[in-house]
């Protein structure tokens, strides 16, 4: 049956870019965005039936998509799940965090599995956009909706894992053009999957799988990349020990190109956040290691690579700690008794996405002693949580002791060390780059006790006295 009316469960950053494209093709006849109401999102429904994106996007196509969707009549953002009803195909883009590094955390998308399969019809296609898993479709969703709705699965219903590659501040691109797999629990789901997806991948190819080997190849994608960046902060460490650079290392390294030798070295930094890293590989440890699938033959003697991976990523924050509190020390001063200045809450440069920002974590590490850090992010907006923030360099830096930066923002690859030393009022501040971005040599002649990640051959300069500045 031909696929002209799409529901999506989940307005966030994967369901509204995908209902926005899905709106604006021609074989498409309406779209529904399905938003639970909740405190957090309900006023997502409001603002995108009156035209808003409800978050900040750095890709004003959206906003146009929007509209135009909206002026043909093509789309609705609503609570009430009745609608799917009236749905061929139904897409499922809710999160799916974990609680611990064992347990997930899946009430949000068993609920949206639970409300397609009491609303779906005859032949509707479910799509599972959201990161799971490897063999939750197979072995829990198709059961699930086959018992609520009645209707069977591969004949009267079918089902697809279809993984979102969406990064913040590129959304709509990812969609366009980059491949996209699709993953059913028969042939004839992963075709129909493969030819709707068509519509909104128009710039990159179908990978068409079974619906395991889909789950696998999205928790994968991002555990390797988890492991890539634990190997160079691992290195970072060393580097620090060793007494080099790592970045000369690095470069070093990274010369070991061509005739298919490749080293694909990732970048030391302050530590791992967002919602994607710092969850997927959970999800494949869990597919193994819960009975989900097959228990592997691995040494029992080991920890998983992966999750070590992740346990040196997360410790980066804590390493920043340490800079920050030997760098005092050597000033005779006592971190607890400091003024933090933390630079960049986002998880990510030049976004103001905050999820999982490792910059959390390391202000965790003061227990409730808020009242002494201060945070200076020029793209976080709306901030909710206890600490101190503003965009205004010297409402942070004033009286600080130790300044951190824990994002790269492209503001920070131009501080001046002089003006900063003014601004903390401090003769030698502490200053600990978590991302690579100043030029020591420039702060330490200034007056600055520097530490960087990785920077073994300058972590232990002499002290310039103001009194040697000239
Ligand atoms: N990070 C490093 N060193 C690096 C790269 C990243 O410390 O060399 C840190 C970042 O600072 C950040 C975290 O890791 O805190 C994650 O950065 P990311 O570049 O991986 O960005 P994400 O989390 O938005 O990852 C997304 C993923 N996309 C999807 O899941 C759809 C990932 O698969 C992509 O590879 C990544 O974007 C990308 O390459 O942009």
């Amino acid at each position: 049956m031909p696929i002209k009316t799409v529901g999506i469960i989940g307005m966030g950053y994967v369901g509204i870019p995908n209902a926005l494209l899905f709106a604006n093709n021609k074989d498409t006849r309406f779209v529904y965005g399905i938003q639970r109401e909740s405190a957090r999102s309900s006023s997502k429904i409001d603002d995108l039936n009156r035209g808003k994106i409800p978050f900040t996007t750095y890709e004003d196509v959206m906003d146009t998509l929007l509209q135009r969707a909206l002026d043909d009549r093509k789309f609705e953002c609503t609570s009430d799940y009745s609608v799917i009803k009236k749905c061929d195909a139904v897409i499922i883009s809710v999160q799916t965090p974990f609680k611990t590094k064992t347990e997930p955390d899946y009430s949000a998308i068993n609920s949206a599995i639970d409300e397609t399969a009491r609303y779906m019809t005859y032949e509707t296609l479910v799509s599972v956009e959201s990161t799971i898993t490897p063999g939750y479709t197979e072995n829990y969703i198709k059961s699930r909706i086959a018992n609520i709705s009645g209707l069977l699965p591969s004949t009267e219903f079918m089902l697809v894992h279809a993984p979102e590659r969406v990064t913040p501040g590129s959304m709509i691109g990812n969609i366009r053009n980059i491949d996209r797999v699709v993953g059913g629990i028969d042939p004839i789901s992963t075709v129909i999957g493969a030819n709707l997806y068509k519509r909104i991948v128009t710039g990159a190819n179908i990978i068409e799988t079974d619906a395991t080997t889909a789950e696998t190849i999205k928790t994968a994608e991002n555990t390797f990349r988890d492991v890539q960046i634990a190997a160079i902060n691992q290195l970072a460490l060393y580097c620090e020990a060793i007494g080099v650079n790592v970045y000369d290392v690095r470069r070093g390294i990274d010369s070991l190109e061509g005739y298919g030798v490749t080293r694909s070295v990732l970048w030391p930094g302050a530590g791992v956040g967002g919602h994607c890293l710092t969850k997927d590989t959970y999800h494949l440890e869990r597919g193994v290691r819960s009975g989900i699938t097959g228990i592997p033959d691995y040494p029992s003697h080991l920890d998983s690579l992966y999750c070590v991976s992740r346990d040196i990523n997360d410790y980066m924050p804590v390493h920043m700690f340490n800079l920050a509190k030997n760098a005092l020390i050597s000033i005779d001063k006592w971190i607890y008794d400091c003024n933090i200045a933390v630079m960049g809450l986002s998880y990510n440069h030049d976004s103001d996405d905050m999820r999982d920002t490792p910059t959390e974590k390391f202000c965790s590490l003061f227990g409730d002693q808020t009242e002494n850090i201060r945070i200076h992010d020029p793209y976080v907006n709306r901030y909710e949580g206890d600490y101190f923030i503003s965009s205004v360099f010297e409402d942070v830096l004033h009286k600080a002791d130790v300044i951190l930066l824990f994002t790269g923002h492209k503001e920070y690859y131009y501080l001046n060390p002089f003006n900063m030393k003014i601004a903390t009022g401090n003769e030698h501040p502490v200053i600990v780059d978590g991302r690579n971005v100043i030029d020591p040599d420039k702060f330490i002649n200034c007056g600055f006790v520097y530490r960087g990640i990785g920077r073994g051959d300058k972590n232990n300069h002499p002290l310039i006295r103001c009194e040697d500045i000239r």
